[in-house]
């Protein structure tokens, strides 16, 4: 496997582990404040982070190079509020994205067309998950400091959950 691809690759694994490791965090924040939804939705996206870690090592290992698994960085373990947990989520996301379209080009300077076709699946997702933090923010904008729609926010959070199931690395 080209060297700089595999790097890259493996820089992306551990981007996608402390994604993992930084949705748990929130995802325990939230339990602890009785927002069990929000709580249930964040440990499912943790989840579905750690897919993403998986496929990569997959990747790389079935490609002939050699996946490195990180170490964990400790994620902060408490939040200003929900409003703050999913502003950091979709930045972080943001950042995650530009990860992703950097290795889409290191891939093409690289002529590594196989490892560029695997990463669509990557900038695909990567579409799904900052338009679902845009839309999960703006309700939260829109609640204000309205607890009743709070409440349903977190309801409504929780069956959001079931729908972004983890599928089997293979
Ligand atoms: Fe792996 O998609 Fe978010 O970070």
């Amino acid at each position: 496997m080209n060297k700089r691809v595999e790097k890259a690759l493996n820089e992306q694994v551990e981007k996608e582990a402390s994604s993992s490791q930084f949705y748990l965090s929130m995802a325990s924040w939230a339990e602890t404040q009785g927002l069990n939804g929000t709580s249930k939705f964040l440990y499912t996206h943790s989840d579905e982070e750690r897919f993403h870690m998986l496929k990569l090592i997959k990747f790389i290992n079935e490609r002939g190079g050699v996946a490195v698994v990180p170490g964990l960085s400790v994620p902060k373990p408490t939040f200003k509020g929900i409003e703050d947990v999913f502003q950091l989520l979709l930045d972080h996301e943001l950042r995650v994205t530009e990860s992703i379209n950097n290795l889409v080009d290191i891939c093409l300077q690289e002529k590594d067309y196989s490892t560029h076709n695997f990463i669509q699946w990557y900038v695909s997702e990567q579409l799904e998950e900052e338009a679902l933090a845009r839309t999960i923010l703006d309700k939260i904008k829109l609640i204000g400091s309205d607890k009743g729609g709070l409440y349903l926010f977190d309801r409504d959070l929780e069956n959001a959950a079931i729908k972004i199931d983890t599928p089997p690395v293979n």
